[in-house]
This record gives C-alpha cells, structure tokens and sequence, in this order.
C-alpha cells in the first residue's frame, strides 16, 4: 500500500501533451512545485508519528478526527493536497487520444442525473465558474451510485462526505493564470475538452 514516505507520482502525461488546453509551463510548475510541495510538507507532518507510517492518503484523510489534534489542519490541506491533485492530474488526458464521452454504466448515470451528457457538462461549467476562492469542482457518487456535482474549499476533499469522487478541476487560479489569466471559464472549458472519461469509469468502477 501507499504510504509513508509519500512519493510524487509522476504525470501519467508528458507536460506537453495536454496542449493547448493545458500549457506546458502551467503543468510543470503546477506538478513539480505545487503539487510536489504537499507531499513534501505532509512527509515532514507524519515522520514523528510512527503509529501513522502505515496510512494512505486516503485514510489519512478519512480518519482524520482520530489524529493527533496537533496535526489535523495539515492532514486536512497536504494530505487533501496530494489526493486532490493526483485526481485532477488523472482527470485529463491528451486531446485526441480516446473518445471523449463517458460510455458503459457512468453513460448511464450521467443521462439518468443530468438528461443528457451535454447537459451534465453545462451544469459542471456553470458550477465551477461559480467557486469563490480557492477550491475544486467534484463529479462524484455515493454509495447507491446518485452523481452529484460538488464545489469544495482549498484543498477539502469530497471523501470526508462519504462520497466516491470520480473526477475533478483544480480552480485555484495556479491552475490556469499564466495562459488565461482571468478567463475562468475558457479554462474551464478547455478541462472539459480533455476529461479522461475512462479513468472516471475506472474510479467508479472500483466502488462497485
Ligand atoms: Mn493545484
């Protein structure tokens, strides 16, 4: 199982690959500091608790009222820091490469839920355009398979609702200002473009 040391998981992209919906420099500074700084940071909050060595990220975050109060705000914002990016990160993949609706049981899903895919994919816009702050927008399950689109703060993960998420967008504005500035939803848009449907299906497959 994963867990301490942290590792940083390498992009399962080259940097390049996502553009021009996601440009190189954003990605790399967005993968190799950002995203790597959380890991490092939550490495250095777990190391002197050895009862906690055996954790995933996950648990970290699932369990963690159980922690040592001392730690739980930087459990909460690097262990969520490295769940949520790594989700996001597998969020998207290069344009072109795979077919780029959702099919199968999420199809399903998503048609019983929004009525149709385009519908779903205007509802998780205007939902995302509409986060104040920092944060994520969530396409996620719960246990009896409802999807619900969720906004959360900072680095909050959904998994703390007792909710399965399936994909997400990184809004805070590091995600996209170097190439859109303030164009929110230009950047939004170019997500939804590049959405790796295959690795939602496969996140809710794994719950089933
Ligand atoms: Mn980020």
């Amino acid at each position: 199982m994963d867990c301490f040391p942290f590792d940083i998981k390498p992009l399962p992209y080259d940097y390049n690959e996502l553009e021009p919906y996601i440009d190189t420099k954003t990605l790399e500074i967005h993968h190799d500091k950002h995203y790597a700084k959380y890991v490092k940071s939550l490495n250095q909050t777990i190391e002197p608790f050895k009862q906690l060595h055996n954790m995933s990220v996950k648990e970290l975050i699932v369990r963690c009222h159980s922690l040592p109060f001392s730690i739980q705000t930087a459990v909460i914002n690097n262990a969520g820091g490295i769940y949520n990016h790594e989700l996001y990160f597998n969020s998207m993949t290069p344009p072109n490469k795979k077919i780029n609706r959702p099919t199968g049981v999420l199809a399903c899903l998503i048609e019983r839920k929004f009525g149709s895919f385009e519908l779903f994919i205007d509802e998780f816009e205007s939902c995302a355009e509409k986060l104040f702050g920092s944060g994520y927008c969530f396409l996620c399950a719960d246990k009896r398979q409802n999807l619900k689109i969720i906004l959360t703060p900072n680095q909050n993960t959904p998994l703390s609702l007792d909710l399965i998420p399936l994909l997400t967008i990184d809004v805070w504005e590091h995600a996209y200002y170097l190439k859109y500035q303030n164009l929110r939803s230009e950047y939004i848009d170019s997500f939804t473009s590049i959405i790796d449907w295959e690795n939602a299906e496969n996140m809710l497959n794994e719950m089933l």
